[in-house]
């Protein structure tokens, strides 16, 4: 396997025909997150959270983090494979009750500390910049048991832990992504959740979550802004999950609800932030506004922001993360249900093309035009913000020869250089992931690596795809194949 590996490197490296070069503006990086690779989810004095006890008292995972890559023992191991890929930096998230056991921020973790101080300086000494995200869905478990991200106070909790994590980390630190994809925290994760604490409310509880998650994100934006900025001199933001979402036909109305679902995923948190005039998309006020009061509620089940809020939240990212994976075709689709439902408000059908090559997860399909369109939609709408890319990958379920990864980046990648060619302004490109690891509910299964890791040692090796070859290969040239395709290989 590894032979083979080898002589498809040397080959891509030689690959002649039509290349082109990355501007000098675009920054390379690989992504993770705390639950999906750390482990270590009882060492020392370390608080539960949401996963945990997920993992622990029911049986909606396949499978647990509770070793998950080990990085908590080997993160000694992880630096020196960035080291070998060559990449610029390194995106990974703080385990809150790593470093928070109880959640609240009166009670510091010191080996939690220690353990993240210790990932930093290496990454600082091997010349890696390090980017943090804040939030990467694993609440402590105290906080979901007072009602989670229903909870206003959540607000000030988030607020307090992102400030122990600037105080603590940002003379280093200059990186800062708050939340990884408010959507699925607020969508999402109310399914996955639905056991605990109560059952979740469809159509009220995810334009909840969303209220209270906005306003901790611009909360402790703004926190960094009076008392961290002039010190520490780094950057702020979120980052956005996306598929594009391509109209099935082009008819008024499929191409209105494309636009619709785009508002409703990406717009409900973007439009706050990046718009000039703040707040929800205007689709999505009048929309929900509109059911609410025909199921007979008294008033829209999208909570208000008060104008104060709303100049608050403004303007509080420095930079556009987005992740994306994928597209969607949109078809709109009436109904006029009775229940509330977040899904049933945007009054669409979502569906995929059955051509479409698909990756071992069955939502990803590979589907690179979309990335540009997605890129320029965000580019018009939202005055062409500087762009980073903090996820972009495809999930196997085989071994390290993976043709399909090389193929699915080749392609994401020459997307994203004509996208730069019409005007968008993209910095930062993060491949998910560095290692195999916890892909959530699907477990140990869906692989998104360039490392490949045996879950069956517990040593948890880890050794370099193909892919892994590949993405190393254009950091050291900066340069990508126009087209692999007319290689000998595909
Ligand atoms: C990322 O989200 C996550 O940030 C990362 O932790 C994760 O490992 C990675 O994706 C790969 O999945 O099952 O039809 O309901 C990407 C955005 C949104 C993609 C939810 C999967 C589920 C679709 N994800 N979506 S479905």
């Amino acid at each position: 396997m590894f032979v083979k590996t080898i002589a498809l490197w040397c080959f891509l490296v030689t690959v002649k025909g039509k290349v082109r070069r990355f501007p000098d503006t675009l920054s390379f990086g690989v992504a993770t997150a705390s639950y999906q690779i750390e482990g270590g989810w009882n060492a020392s004095d370390k608080g539960e959270h949401i996963f945990d006890h997920l993992a622990h008292t029911t049986n909606k995972m396949v499978d647990n983090g509770d070793v998950a890559c080990d990085s908590y023992n080997q993160h000694e191991r992880d630096v020196e494979m960035l080291k070998e890929l060559g990449v610029d930096f390194y995106r990974f998230s703080i385990s809150w009750s790593r470093i928070l056991p109880e959640g609240f921020s009166h009670n510091l973790s010191q080996d939690g500390i220690a353990y993240y101080n210790s990932l930093i300086n290496d990454l600082i000494d091997a010349n890696i910049t390090p980017s943090i995200t804040l939030y990467h869905w694993d609440l402590p478990q105290n906080l979901q048991d007072m009602g989670g991200w229903r909870n206003p106070l959540m607000v000030d909790y988030f607020a307090d832990f992102a400030e122990v994590a600037f105080k603590t980390f940002g003379d280093r630190v200059k990186t800062w992504i708050t939340f990884n994809e408010p959507w699925v925290v607020c969508v999402l994760a109310p399914i996955w959740f639905s056991v605990s604490p109560a059952k979740s409310l469809n159509g009220i509880d995810e334009y909840i979550c969303g209220h209270n998650l906005i306003k901790a994100h611009a909360k402790a934006y703004r926190i960094y802004d009076r008392i961290y900025r002039s010190a520490q001199r780094g950057r702020v933001g979120w980052t956005l999950s996306s598929s594009w979402h391509e109209p099935i036909t082009q008819s008024a109305a499929d191409i209105k609800a494309a636009e619709r679902t785009l508002q409703f995923n990406l717009g409900w948190f973007a439009h706050p932030v990046f718009s000039r005039e703040g707040d929800y998309p205007q689709v999505m006020k009048d929309v929900i506004a509109q059911k609410s009061l025909q199921q007979g509620y008294p008033r829209s089940r999208l909570p208000e922001f008060t104008t104060e809020e709303i100049a608050q939240i403004r303007g509080t990212c420095d930079f556009f993360g987005l992740n994306h994976y994928t597209t969607n075709l949109v078809r709109m689709q009436t109904n006029a249900s009775k229940e509330p439902s977040y899904f049933d408000d945007q009054f669409t059908e979502i569906l995929q093309d059955p051509t479409w090559l698909s990756s071992a997860s069955p939502w990803l399909k590979v589907v690179p035009w979309g990335f540009r369109n997605l890129l320029n939609w965000i580019r018009k709408n939202y005055n062409n913000p500087e762009t980073m890319v903090f996820e972009n990958g495809f999930s196997d379920s085989g071994n390290t020869y993976d043709i399909d990864r090389i193929s699915y980046h080749n392609q994401y990648l020459n997307v994203l250089l004509d996208a730069v060619e019409d005007g968008c302004k993209v910095s930062a490109y993060a491949v998910w992931s560095l290692m195999d690891n916890l892909e959530w509910l699907e477990g140990y299964n869906d692989r998104f690596g360039l490392y490949y890791v045996d879950f069956n040692d517990p040593r948890r090796p880890r050794t370099p795809k193909a892919s892994a070859l590949y993405f190393k290969s254009i950091l050291e040239t900066r340069i990508i194949e126009r087209d692999l395709k007319n290689s000998r290989l595909f």
